[in-house]
């Protein structure tokens, strides 16, 4: 079988191959897409390459809130002191994937579309309010990022479609966020539990907004609006805490193996999700953490 290689250079024309065959398959760090097409779990019959495509390797923004080219590798993002300061648990969630490496190439959004319950960057962009510009035959729309996963490789995204760029909202005053992940091997090793939290407090310390997400628990990276509703109108004291923590294990749905079991994920995920928010808050009332 043969495969075309392109470097389209606008999004227009990527979409028009991508719309052209429908075993074509976007191509950005290829750290995942390599790797399947060489043992056999993908053959794309074209590969659109969109790293050429004007702004896709670029962070953008601040005050107004963060764009963040689909091409753009993991260890870029850390170049951008103002993402940096805004987003740390963003940032630092994309920079556990593999190795040094590794991130040179990988990106969040194929992070994102690679769509594995246990990609790090994902929980991460979800507690942070993320949200991809999607691009494709019938224009553009913006969608969360917990919208895009359908299931263990599978998104919601339709044929010709592709993300052209994440976008992060500004930090809100008396913001703070943080990812943590559990593996069995400290690295180059893949979640069995990830969690990300994002919240917000107020002059007085009461959180007034707080998003908790996980990731390796369920088909897809979740958000868990219990979760951060239990943070809500409290002080983000203990009692809140656990409560979060039994709100992130009511949900958890992990399977169940030799890499971790079911209750054992159930279980760090409570752990996890307790000790980003003690890293969240911290980071809110501006504290080194
Ligand atoms: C040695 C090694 C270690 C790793 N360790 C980790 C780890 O610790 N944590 C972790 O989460 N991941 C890990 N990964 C996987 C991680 O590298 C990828 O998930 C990476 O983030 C994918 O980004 P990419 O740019 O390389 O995507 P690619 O491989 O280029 O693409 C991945 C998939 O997404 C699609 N795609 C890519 N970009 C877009 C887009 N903009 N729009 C639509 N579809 C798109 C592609 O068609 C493909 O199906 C590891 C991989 C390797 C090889």
């Amino acid at each position: 079988m043969t495969m075309t290689y392109h470097q389209p250079r606008s999004r227009e024309e990527a979409v028009a191959l991508l719309a052209a065959d429908p075993s074509a398959r976007v191509l950005a760090g290829g750290t995942d897409l390599i790797v399947q097409m060489r043992s056999g779990r993908a053959a794309p019959g074209a590969i659109v390459d969109i790293k050429r495509i004007s702004a896709m390797q670029a962070v953008q923004g601040g005050d107004q809130g963060f764009t963040i080219g689909a091409a753009m590798p993991c260890t870029g993002l850390k170049l951008s002191a103002d993402l940096c300061a805004a987003w740390p648990g963003v940032v630092e969630a994309a920079n556990l994937i593999g190795s040094v490496q590794v991130r040179n190439r990988a990106t969040m959004a194929g992070n994102l579309c690679n769509a594995s319950p246990a990609a790090d960057a994902v929980p991460a962009l979800i507690a942070a309010g993320a949200s991809a510009l999607v691009v494709g035959p019938q224009g553009e729309r913006l969608v969360p990022v917990e919208s895009i996963p359908a299931g263990p490789g599978k998104t919601n995204l339709q044929p010709g479609e592709f993300i052209a760029e994440l976008r992060l909202p500004p930090r809100p005053a008396g913001g703070g966020d943080a990812y943590l992940r559990a593996t069995p091997r400290t690295e180059m090793d893949i979640a069995i539990v990830g969690a990300g939290v994002a919240l917000v407090i107020d002059a007085s310390g009461t959180c007034t907004a707080a998003r908790v997400a996980l990731g390796a628990v369920a088909p897809t990276a979740i958000l868990v609006p219990e979760a951060g509703a239990a943070l809500l109108g409290t002080k983000v004291d203990d009692a809140a805490m656990e409560a979060m923590a039994a709100a992130v294990r009511a949900v958890c749905r992990p399977i169940d193996d030799k890499r971790g079991t079911a209750a054992y994920r159930t279980h760090m995920a409570g752990v996890l999700a307790r000790r980003a928010a003690s890293i969240a808050l911290a980071r809110a009332k501006g504290e080194q953490a």
